[in-house]
């Protein structure tokens, strides 16, 4: 799928590259004597690398007018050239084959560069070396593998040293689509890698034209042909003549040296930098998000808890007026309240933007669960995420196996799994749910909700004319992708909601002069603390964590921390009218990617006062 805007580059990078190998393709054979290894060289060489393999097929190769490919083609530069392809063309093909493989069968990445330069060699040298060599000097086939075993080696060294680095730096880059062949991206790190080697391999084969290590490009009039009638007009009548080499061995040493050292450089230096034990499979074809730290330690576990949620997965859109929180139904089964909970990947509207979430009931909050002190409960959850995941009871006193640690109290529930939490309520006050299973990246992609739990007892009962449930998130949303939003470098927010809007999207609270309101913030969030405050005088705090506090210990403030995890209920009267402002006292969490809209953005909401 087209999720990247270098994806659609990708897909005009190819069919520009397939238009051009069709160009070479048919010109070689209808207008170019080129013997028939060479054609396919350059075919090849044109598919790999697009428009380049077509510049260089115009400039060196094709005949310009009829019975001129022999003078044409007589300049080192382009004999180096024609060197080159029919290198690059055996190692590279060599090459991407091994990499498709080696990705496919899930082989770490240094293993797949080893695996890559040996097939490449092979290719390069078995096929088109060797055959190139035999169609041009004669002579039995091992011959000629003997005779281009060192040619073969020096420009296939600098070839893999130019392509390794590219590979690898791009594939363990921030998108990991790079390392699965089923990606565009992957072909296109390909393409790039096959043009880096060449670059580099080019002066080397100028070095072997020039000592007659190698040959390059070669003109082939065969009697009967319709490029046989110029051959009278060539001054020189090909090639086929055993020539040898004026290169001194301590020439070769060095160039030979050289290409070795640029090798290991090549395949070596850039695990310095990034993690080359890492496989395709270990991955997934991730995302990470910009500025992320990456280095040669980063384990797979990290980078896929840090990945953007996967926009394929996405089930269900909702727009601006899809609404969270919203109280859960319940079928009564025997005296037990039976609810229905299911978790999947939803793309949501906060507005401005969408992110792409992983949402309760398709809501983000997830529905509101709304219980009595004393009710026993039935909660199926059933998990269509991609990954594991589990429910835990924030705050309440229930049995161990009821409480939600993934791999501590219960399996984690596998992508497609269920689980079945049943317990009875014994407390009451503002409590909530989320998946103890990962929650770094699954809370901070959306997963929470609100547990409110009435008193049994009517005396307990703190009442208001008016109730405001504020659950806090963070997001990071950027490059048209969702990453959970982590307190780390490259992770860090860029976008808060209140009940999955943000500001002015919130919700507008409207009440009259001296109506009271119960506002219930909830720590639904992962990193901050949030210190929420109100305008317009105190409010009382009555309780904390779902513990009513006594009347003597509650306490006037205008401003309260919430930490993630933490609740506050707090009393607040309308003593004036007007619009009375609820908000985070962080600047940054009151702006929607550092803009405001109406005065604010992000932890942001309105009091209407009459
Ligand atoms: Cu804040």
């Amino acid at each position: 799928m087209l999720i990247q805007p270098v994806d659609y580059f990708l897909v005009a990078w190819f069919i520009l590259a397939f238009a051009c190998t069709a160009y070479v393709a048919i010109d070689q054979y209808r207008n170019n004597p080129e013997p028939v290894v060479m054609k396919w060289g350059f075919i090849l060489v044109t598919l790999y690398t697009g428009p380049i393999g077509l510049l260089l097929y115009v400039l060196a190769d094709k005949e310009p007018r009829p019975g001129e490919h022999e003078e044409f083609i007589r300049p080192l530069w382009k004999q180096g050239v024609g060197s080159t392809i029919h290198c690059v063309a055996g190692d590279a093909t060599g090459i991407i084959l091994a990499a498709a493989t080696t990705a496919v069968l899930g082989l770490p990445m240094w293993i797949d560069l080893i695996v890559e330069y040996l097939a490449g060699f092979a290719f390069g040298l078995f096929i088109f070396q060797s055959l190139f060599m035999q169609s041009m000097m004669g002579g039995t086939y091992w011959e000629n593998v003997r005779r281009t075993f060192l040619p073969e080696l020096i420009s296939m060294n600098f070839m893999m040293a130019g392509m390794a680095p590219v590979m690898s730096f791009l594939m363990m880059s921030r998108d990991m689509r790079a390392m699965e062949p089923s990606q565009l991206l992957f072909w296109g790190v390909m393409s790039l890698g096959v043009t880096a080697g060449y670059a580099l391999a080019y002066p080397s084969n100028v070095w072997m034209v020039a000592t007659q290590l190698k040959h390059g490009l070669m003109t082939e009039r065969r009697p009967g042909t319709r490029f046989a009638h110029h051959a009278a007009h060539a001054s020189h009548k090909g090639r086929r003549h055993h020539v040898q080499s004026d290169a001194t061995r301590p020439q070769l040493a060095a160039v030979g040296g050289v290409s070795i050292l640029a090798l290991l450089i090549g395949m070596v230096a850039p695990a310095n930098w990034v993690n080359l034990s890492l496989s395709a499979r270990d991955v997934g074809g991730v995302i990470m998000p910009a500025g992320m730290i990456m280095d040669r330690n980063t384990p797979a576990e990290a980078m896929r808890d840090m990945a953007a949620a996967d926009p394929n997965k996405i089930t269900a859109v909702h727009g601006l007026a899809a609404r969270g929180d919203q109280e859960l139904p319940f079928q009564m089964d025997g005296g037990v309240k039976v609810f229905e909970l299911s978790t999947s990947v939803v793309r949501w509207t906060i507005p401005g933007i969408t992110v792409d979430a992983y949402a309760y009931n398709g809501q983000i909050p997830g529905p509101r669960i709304h219980l009595r002190e004393g009710d026993r409960v039935r909660i199926h959850v059933r998990n269509g995420l991609p990954e594991e995941t589990t429910v835990h009871w924030h705050g309440l006193i229930l049995p161990n196996q009821m409480d939600g640690p993934a791999d501590i109290t219960q399996e984690p529930i596998p992508p497609g799994g269920a689980y079945v939490y049943e317990f009875t309520v014994e407390q009451h006050g503002t409590y909530l749910y989320h998946p103890h299973a990962n929650p770094d990246r699954t809370q901070a992609l959306g997963l929470y909700g609100a547990l409110i739990i009435d008193p049994a007892r009517a005396a307990d009962d703190i009442r208001a004319d008016h109730e405001y449930v504020v659950q806090l998130q963070e997001w990071l949303k950027r490059d048209g992708l969702t990453y959970p939003a982590m307190p780390m470098d490259g992770a860090h927010p860029n976008y808060f909601t209140i009940n999955g809007k943000a500001y002015p999207a919130t919700e507008t609270v409207r009440m009259k002069v001296d109506q009271t309101l119960k506002i219930r913030f909830i720590g639904t969030h992962n990193a901050f603390i949030h210190p929420m405050h109100v305008h317009g005088g105190p409010f009382q705090i009555v309780a904390v964590d779902g513990q009513t506090l006594q009347p003597s210990a509650r306490y006037l403030a205008d401003t309260v921390n919430v930490g993630p995890g933490q609740r506050f209920d707090v009393l607040w009267t309308a003593r004036r009218p007007g619009k009375w402002l609820v908000h985070c006292h962080i600047p940054h969490h009151t702006s929607n990617n550092n803009t405001e809209t109406r005065g604010g953005g992000g932890l942001m909401a309105l009091i209407e006062v009459e």
